[in-house]
């Protein structure tokens, strides 16, 4: 279970649309692997395999309250979201592909997501509360969209801003050149 490097935003592949996945097979599990182990590094309470350069449809989330708290690590494939509530929940929401910034959110306050679990099967799950906010927030990834997506122009630009100058100099600390 090894450490994937995470995209740092702006980068045309945080951008893009996933593709679907066809069958759950051993490159899909090593990947979720994998994906549990990056999240957990970070740490995040979520991850989706665009973050780690991988254009599929593919999420790992771990919401559980408090480290007292089981671990609840949950993967998605190709989740869809078949219902959302009429009422709203606004949440503070952060991105570790855009790291130090946070924002609040509103996003329907309850969802039911069917996908395929790491073993094949299909499942259906009722999320509400963080879980709600973090599985739209990761299902949002899949299809290029961004937290900042959802706030005004001068806001985004601002952290866009910001994120271009972190990532020069990053890349001048480690003698490379900072993309997109
Ligand atoms: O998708 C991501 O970039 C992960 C992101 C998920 C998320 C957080 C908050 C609201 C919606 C979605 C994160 O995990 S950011 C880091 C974070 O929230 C956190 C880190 C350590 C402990 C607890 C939370
Ligand atoms: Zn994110």
């Amino acid at each position: 279970m090894a450490i994937r490097p995470i995209l740092l935003h702006p980068d045309p592949r945080l951008k893009k649309r996933c593709e679907p996945v066809e069958t759950v097979d051993e490159e899909i599990r090593t990947l979720i692997a994998d994906m549990f182990t990056t999240m957990y590094d970070a740490p995040g309470i979520g991850l989706a395999a665009p973050q780690v350069g991988v254009l599929r449809r593919v999420l790992v989330m771990d919401c559980a309250k408090s480290d007292e708290e089981d671990p609840a690590p949950i993967a998605m494939v190709n989740p869809e979201v078949v219902w959302e509530s009429d009422d709203l929940n606004v949440h503070e929401e952060g991105c570790l592909s855009i790291p130090e910034e946070f924002n609040d959110v509103e996003r329907p306050a309850q969802v039911r997501v069917a996908y395929t679990d790491a073993e094949g099967t299909a499942q259906e799950i009722e999320c509400d509360g963080l879980l709600a906010t973090c599985v739209q927030h990761e299902i949002d990834h899949l299809n290029g969209k961004l937290f900042i997506d959802y706030l005004g122009p001068m806001k985004r630009q601002m952290i866009t801003g910001r994120m271009k100058k972190r990532k020069k100099e990053k890349a001048a600390a480690k003698g490379t050149t900072a993309k997109a």
